[in-house]
């Protein structure tokens, strides 16, 4: 039966069946006056022709999407939560959806909504639900909105219904069709919190996830991703976190914990079938991952799979913002489906330190339920990081020898993780970066603060790097350490004040902001640290814990002659940090003056509400007292009042 049938299929197709879902119904979900935004239509209309003109759709069995029932996506979600998905698109929400979209987490709709929603979870489920038969070996299904951050009552992170998730507990739930253990590999550069939670108790699904966490500062920020969280009660042990604590990540890093943790638990977990929440916004190149897989690293991600669950695997699209990354990403993993060129070899360069600190957490924290874990993970390995590019950096600075540039490195350079050897995008991106942060090293510029960086230990946090006492945040530092050259204390025409509820470094309550227009009645007392505008740029990095990869700096020559001239400029890059807007408080001894805040429309936004004015922490007000105090500026008392007068004067 088997061979006849393969002998009747064209000879075009290929030899192992494989599924393709597209469906031009789910572009219709985009945002509500076509503005810009990351996950918008094109995403899949990109994948879906690249398939098609590199002749792979060809190869597959094309399906089309199927909207789920409700009665499977209550298995994920709750009722409301499914109520108000189904009817967000209809005539009677038209006043509404921008002002629900709004009070969600990163969330806009439109009255194309629901209809992809359920599409995307109806994918899913047809494509799964084909493998598990037997119809089809591995299929991949082009859909969105996205799934795997949706939680039971919560749309977020662009995704509205767990489309993954659902897919899942359909299969499990079908029990004729015989998948009574699922792996969900999630490759996404986000956690995927939905499914996690989803699964949170249930052994019958073993939930990965590698995503950058940055100690809970990349989205979804929170604690959920770390490699503490494992399942609980039945399901203790089949929820595995590799939390990156950096980005750059590439192929190197992700075949480290492909060798050293994923297959050996997969192996010893032996799945019936493997679900892909296969986001492809750890490419190089994505504007929101800052990562660098490519197209190679997926398809040896994918290619080690392959060995599992006689090979019934179902990629399901998440993330992926890079339309030529993420197309180029699906093709490669397609032609691993079809098997039809062998992917082989490693990649030249070696993973970071910290990847192999996090591949030794991960097992130590899970080797009692996996005993494939239990082993070290041997040291000649773990020798094997990143080797500095010595050639490139020699350019640079040409008389020294190179075990001299090498230590030069590791002691001022390394501690940024960001010099590794590789292919195109990192050797590109550092030799730039060195470059510029050459030019930028012999510029003075006078950094003026106003909130807790004038406490100079805390300041000092962002050149040495570290960790701060009674913070909960980790500093990269400054690559380079040197202290401040001089500091001074002035008064600004300013205001200060204080905004948004809560920080990571500081928890609940307001920080301080400072109106970047100037008003004669004001005043403000700035502590001036000069610095270079080599560190400067590095401190705008971290106040706006921003995921540029800083190849380029944020603020270079270019835009100190233009801050001189217009008084403010406002920096793309970092425009989602608090403060990307970088204000030119006039010359002191022929060196500028710069100071970093909010914008004007963000003035607007806390004079409307829109942004909440609140009072700053009690632990966040001493650091200023302290820093008033100890610079000699104000007595306690007076700094006391100084900072009460600030969060309670209206804007
Ligand atoms: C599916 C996905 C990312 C959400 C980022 C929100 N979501 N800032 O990649
Ligand atoms: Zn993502």
């Amino acid at each position: 039966m088997e061979a006849v049938e393969t002998a009747s299929r064209s000879t075009s197709r290929s030899l192992r069946r494989v599924g393709i879902l597209y469906d031009e119904r789910m572009c219709r979900h985009h945002t509500p006056d076509d503005e810009p935004h990351p996950e918008n239509p094109n995403r899949i209309r990109a994948i879906w022709n690249k398939l098609q003109s590199a002749g792979i759709s060809q190869r597959c069995e094309v399906l089309s999407a199927k909207e789920a029932e409700d009665k499977y996506i209550l298995s994920v979600h709750g009722k409301s939560h499914v109520d108000l998905i189904r009817n967000i698109s209809s005539q009677q929400y038209n006043s509404r959806r921008n002002r629900i979209a709004s009070k969600l987490n990163s969330i806009y709709l439109n009255e194309g909504s629901s209809e992809a929603a359920y599409l995307a979870a109806g994918s899913v489920i047809e494509v799964a639900k084909r493998v598990a038969k037997g119809e089809l070996d591995s299929a991949f299904a082009i859909v969105r909105p996205p799934g795997h951050h949706a939680e039971h009552d919560e749309a977020m992170g662009f995704c509205l219904f767990n489309n993954v998730a659902i897919a899942t507990n359909f299969l499990l739930n079908e029990k004729e069709l015989g998948i009574n253990k699922i792996l969900i590999v999630d490759w996404d550069v986000h956690h995927g919190n939905g499914t996690q939670k989803t699964f949170w108790k249930d052994p019958r699904v073993l939930f990965f996830s590698v995503h950058r966490h940055e100690f809970g500062s990349f989205y979804p920020s929170n604690d959920d991703g770390d490699y503490t969280m494992i399942g609980e009660g039945p399901g203790a042990g089949y929820n595995i976190n590799v939390p990156w604590e950096n980005g750059r990540c590439g192929d190197a890093d992700y075949l480290a914990v492909w060798d050293h943790i994923l297959i050996p638990v997969a192996k010893q977990f032996n799945p019936d079938m493997i679900l892909i929440s296969a986001g492809f916004d750890a490419a190089v190149g994505d504007p929101l991952g800052g990562c660098c897989v490519t197209p190679y690293g997926y398809a040896m991600l994918l290619r080690k799979l392959m060995d599992f669950a006689r090979g019934k695997i179902v990629l399901a699209l998440e993330g992926g913002y890079n339309l030529a990354s993420i197309s180029n990403s699906a093709l490669a993993c397609m032609e691993v489906l079809l098997d039809e060129k062998i992917v082989t070899g490693s990649t030249e360069a070696y993973p970071f330190e910290s990847t192999w600190r996090v591949i030794q957490v991960v097992r130590q924290e899970l080797k009692a339920f996996w005993s494939v874990l239990a082993d070290e993970v041997p040291t000649k390995l773990i020798s094997q990081k990143a080797p500095i590019p010595v050639k490139k950096i020699l350019i640079s600075s040409c008389d020294s020898e190179a075990e001299d540039v090498e230590e030069l490195l590791q002691e001022v350079i390394r501690p940024l993780s960001t010099l590794r050897v590789d292919e195109d995008c990192r050797v590109l991106a550092e030799s730039a970066s060195v470059s510029w942060r050459s030019d930028l090293s012999n510029i003075d510029i006078w950094y003026a603060t106003f909130g807790s960086n004038m406490w100079k230990p805390r300041f000092l946090f962002y050149i040495e790097g570290g960790q701060v006492d009674g913070m909960q945040k980790l500093c990269s530092g400054s690559m380079d350490k040197r202290p401040p050259k001089e500091i001074l204390w002035k008064i600004f025409p300013h205001r200060l004040f204080f905004g948004r509820e809560s920080t990571r470094t500081w928890g609940l309550g307001g920080v301080a902001f400072l109106h970047p227009e100037s008003k004669n009645e004001d005043i403000v007392h700035m502590c001036l640290y000069r610095i270079t505008l080599e560190q400067f740029n590095d401190v705008l990095h971290q106040e706006n814990i921003s995921s540029y990869d800083m190849s380029s700096p944020l603020f270079d020559l270019t835009s100190l002659d233009c801050v001189k001239e217009k008084g403010s400029i406002n920096l793309e890059a970092v425009k989602k940090g608090w403060y990307h807007n970088v204000v030119y408080l006039g010359m002191e001894r022929d060196i500028p003056i710069l100071t970093m805040t909010c914008d004007l429309s963000d003035i607007e936004n806390f004079k409307s509400g829109k942004v909440p004015l609140h009072a700053p922490s009690e632990d966040y007000a001493n650091t200023l007292v302290k820093g008033l105090v100890e610079g000699g500026q104000l007595s306690e008392e007076e700094a006391v009042s100084y900072i009460k007068e600030a969060a309670t004067k209206p804007l």
